[in-house]
């Protein structure tokens, strides 16, 4: 390793953080400045990457789980040669450029994941570990070991912090996952204070508890660095790593360094002095010597050659196992089958089923269809349905099983899903009870931002639940999701609709899918064709009951309440017609033409019920309209009296209707 150009690369990094964050004013200093080593050994010698081929599939995967100090990434990846210039750094922050306030997925080449949320990142790490496991086991073969590749994340004392981290870890730990290498950031300083006035565990000691390897090391000191890296790298002892590196917050800015002032910009008003303590020019803002740039353009030459030689074991395993190759392709392209509708086998036409109980037996159909489909839960694969009957369950021995067990970790299943999701090999779904979303709901609001198409199964999803009361009735949970922008949330009201959610969910690309599925029984819509209720899905309203006379009233519901609006129908008479509505936001994409032969301009008598708040369902009401719902918590009892208790009932429509 060149320490000298490697020293001298780590100031001028720190010189670009300085300069990128005193241009806009606002950003954070102190990681950037305090990890510079750290970034240093990472992108000028140890990571395996190809900075011209960012999505390589055998690179190794850095992800900056301390997402507010976002100037490391971008100015490392503008050092080591990806697509980041002088000119995006000196746009950090700046409306469309490449270089947000924290790091988005899609935004930068080289940004494994979107973080600043601390902790998520240690979950996406995570999960990225387990999606490379589940990879190597799938597709290495003896002869050809086309994935051997690593799972990096920094994260500071904000991230280990979380609770989600903390799930992560021990989810990490148990499941062996040993291509995993944590770098810990630790500079004793939060962002308010120092960091003793909120922690005083023993990290190491608790990461030892749990299953990591653990060293200590002086993050400062290169020749240390890249030796715990390196041998991190090459320990497959079934445990994930941590190398905590003692670090100076703000190194650099002597004024405020080592204190919780450097965290943040508090240090851009000293960076002429501190620009010239680290030998940078005066006059030459984002400054990178020649003697810099001629390194980084040799490493990246050299990337490249293995890059190119890995590319020749590839083509040879490709050749040797032509079914493997297929599918990683398919995987790779996240291939649907164009006629997953209609190869998801009919329901009955008639009877009663819980769409939990049909969802789970869509998800057989669908895991046959796509190989690169896989599924978890939260401990709760029996009461949530959605295992995968000849799938294996995921496990140490079994790394190609297709169910995995997150445990009682809903939070981290969220992140690590995400993880899964941004690797792109897995088209990746979960589970638990709906009312617990709100456990996952900061890892749910990443995927809709990253565009990541994640599916949940969620279950049990109203007062219908009963006697478990309502710490486990969702209310607010089903309207609480709809406000995420680009989540879809579908609720299906029969076995059919719940086909017509997982196709509508396999086939979104650019955004999480959840389902609400009931924990009760619901009639199965027989008076309509499978064809009808799975397409009606897709568009995610469409009429159930038509109207057979001139229309006057419309009735609209979605899941368990469209029985009671059918029957509704029944009584109001010829005029009346039944909207399913399984989807809000489906149908709010559809066109205006579509929306306005669904629901009439004219027909102003329009009456909703959900069990759950009332709040969004005025938006296809209107004013004149009423809405049937439970704005308030629901009650421990047997379902059906819950729904009688608080109105959720045919004669509550009928009654709405006359009035
Ligand atoms: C979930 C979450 N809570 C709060 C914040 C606001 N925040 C950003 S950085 C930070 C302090 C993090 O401390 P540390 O990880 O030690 O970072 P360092 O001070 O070393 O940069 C806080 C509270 C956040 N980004 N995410």
């Amino acid at each position: 390793m060149n320490t000298d150009i490697l020293s001298k690369a780590a100031n001028q990094a720190r010189g670009l953080a300085m300069d990128a964050v005193h241009k806009c004013n606002s950003g954070h200093l102190g990681l950037p400045l305090g990890s510079a080593e750290i970034g240093a050994v990472l992108f000028g010698e140890v990571l395996q990457c190809n900075p011209v081929a960012p999505k390589w599939l055998n690179r190794d995967r850095f992800i900056l789980s301390a997402g507010h100090g976002s100037m490391f990434i971008y100015s490392w990846l503008h050092l080591a040669g990806y697509e980041v210039s002088a000119d995006d750094l000196a746009k950090f922050r700046v409306l469309h450029s490449i270089t947000p306030g924290h790091p988005e997925f899609h935004e930068t080449p080289g940004v494994e994941s979107t973080t600043g949320p601390l902790g998520q990142g240690v979950g996406n790490a995570v999960g990225y570990a387990l999606s490379g496991k589940m990879a190597a086991a799938t597709y290495n073969t003896a002869e050809h070991k086309i994935i051997d590749n690593h799972v990096f994340a920094l994260a500071g004392d904000g991230c280990l912090q979380e609770g989600v981290a903390l799930e992560s870890i021990s989810f990490a730990a148990h499941n062996q996952l040993d291509n995993l290498i944590l770098i810990y950031d630790s500079n004793d300083v939060t962002l308010d204070a120092m960091a003793d006035i909120t922690q005083s565990e023993n990290t190491a000691a608790k990461f030892k508890a749990i299953g990591w390897d653990v060293v200590t090391i002086d993050g400062h000191n290169l020749v240390e660095i890249e030796k715990a890296i390196k041998r991190a790298k090459k320990t497959d002892n079934g445990k994930p790593k941590l190398i905590i590196a003692k670090t100076v917050i703000a190194k650099g800015i002597p004024e405020v360094a080592g204190t919780a002032k450097g965290h943040g910009e508090g240090g851009a008003k000293f960076i002429d002095a501190a620009r010239s303590g680290l030998g940078l020019p005066a006059d030459e803002h984002f400054f990178v010597s020649d003697d810099v740039k001629a390194y980084f353009d040799d490493l990246k030459a050299k990337r490249s050659r293995l890059h190119k030689k890995w590319n020749r074991l590839f083509a040879a395993w490709a050749a040797a196992n032509p079914e493997k190759a297929k599918q990683l392709d398919h995987a790779r392209k996240d291939t649907i089958p164009a006629d997953l509708i209609d190869t998801i086998p009919a329901f009955p036409t008639e009877g009663k089923s819980a769409t939990r109980n049909s969802g789970g037996d869509v998800i057989q159909a669908v895991a046959a269809a796509v190989p690169h489909f896989i599924t978890g839960s939260a401990d709760l694969f029996g009461s949530t349905k959605n295992y995968i009957k000849n799938g294996g369950d995921n496990s140490v021995k079994n790394p190609t099983g297709r169910n995995i067990w997150f445990g009682i970790r809903e939070h981290a299943m969220g992140a690590i899903s995400n993880g899964i999701a941004y690797d792109g090999l897995w088209r990746i779904s979960n589970a638990t009870f709906l009312v617990f979303a709100d456990y996952c709901r900061p890892s749910i609001r990443l995927a809709a931002l990253a565009k990541l198409p994640v599916t949940y199964i969620f279950t049990h999803d109203s007062v219908g639940v009963g006697e478990d009361g309502p710490t486990h009735q969702p209310v607010e949970t089903v309207s609480g999701l709809r406000v995420i922008p680009n989540l879809d949330v579908i609720r299906p009201a029969d076995a059919e609709e719940s086909a017509g959610a997982f196709v509508a969910a396999l086939q979104r690309k650019d955004g999480p899918t959840l389902f609400s599925f009931s924990r009760q029984d619901l009639p199965i819509m027989g008076f309509l064709t499978a064809k009808e209720r799975r397409e009606g899905v897709l568009k995610g309203a469409y009429v159930a009951v038509k109207e057979t006379a001139t229309l006057d009233t419309i009735l609209l519901a979605s899941g368990s309440e469209v029985q009671w609006a059918v029957e509704a129908a029944k009584i109001l008479g010829a005029g009346t017609r039944v909207v399913s509505v399984p989807c809000m936001e489906r149908f709010d994409r559809q066109t205006t033409d579509y929306k306005a032969t669904i629901l009439p301009h004219h027909v102003t008598k329009r009456i909703a019920i959900e069990a759950g708040v009332t709040a969004l369902w005025w938006k296809y009401v209107g004013l004149e309209g009423k809405v049937i719902g439970i704005d308030r918590f629901g009650m421990s009892a047997p379902g059906n009296q819950v729904f009688k208790e608080l109105g959720i009932t045919t004669e509550a429509v009928v009654a709405a209707a006359q009035a």
